[in-house]
């Protein structure tokens, strides 16, 4: 996928002001702070999507209309980050209430770009919250972001760990928004995250 347009839709803070417009939707969702916003400014080419050192910085469901060379047109949604601490209780609660109702109720939602820092394993908030994405039926496609912070042999074990952890077929794509590696294989997932029609999985 080419982008040629990438444009701020809305934020979405229920699943009553998701668009049912029939355009398709791709999500990026993830533990707080993996790197979902930087990694959608990589893909779009320019910094249009907020970020931030501070863990929790995404809070809405942000809806960016993005058309491709050939002139269709997607959203690629940055969904808030799973699982973060330093909120009230009844903020977290009402963040991971936004993702599941829009996981589960989202008509357009395509798949499910899984990130997780290469450095980390998984917690148990991305077991769950993956489970959760399986159970709805949703394609998951699992990308290891900041692919940077390590050595090429501590990345060989770092994917084999991830692969097992999570019970993939095939080791997940790494990714680097700081140094633009593994960018052109996600853009050709995501194209095919897209021309799937019926229920399945990329790399799950
Ligand atoms: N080295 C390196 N740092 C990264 C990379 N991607 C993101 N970061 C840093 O990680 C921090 C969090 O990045 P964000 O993109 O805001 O993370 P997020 O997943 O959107 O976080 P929430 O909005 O809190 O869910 C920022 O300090 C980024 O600069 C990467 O590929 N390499
Ligand atoms: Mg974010």
């Amino acid at each position: 996928m080419q982008i040629s347009a990438v444009n701020f839709a809305l934020g979405a803070t229920s699943i009553k002001q998701v668009p049912k417009d029939g355009i398709p939707q791709i999500a990026f969702l993830g533990r707080s702070n993996a790197g979902k916003s930087s990694l959608l400014n990589a893909l779009f080419e320019k910094q249009i999507v907020k970020t931030s050192n501070a863990p929790g910085k995404t809070r809405e469901l942000n809806f960016f209309l993005v058309q491709n060379s050939q002139n269709d047109s997607f959203y690629f949604v940055d969904l808030p980050g799973v699982g973060y601490a330093k909120v009230s209780i009844a903020m977290r609660d009402e963040m991971a209430n936004r993702i599941k109702n829009y996981v589960e109720k989202a008509h357009d939602l395509k798949g499910i770009v899984y990130l997780l820092d290469i450095r980390h394993g998984g917690h148990q908030i991305d077991f769950e919250t993956i489970n959760g994405i399986r159970n709805a039926n949703i394609p998951i496609l699992f990308v290891a972001s900041k692919a940077d912070k390590l050595n090429q042999s501590e990345l060989a074990a770092a994917k084999k760990k991830f692969k097992e952890n999570f019970c993939l077929t095939e080791p997940p794509l790494t990714v680097s928004s700081k140094t633009k590696k593994g960018l052109p294989e996600l853009r050709r997932e995501i194209n095919t995250l897209l021309s799937i029609t019926s229920t399945g999985a990329s790399n799950a």
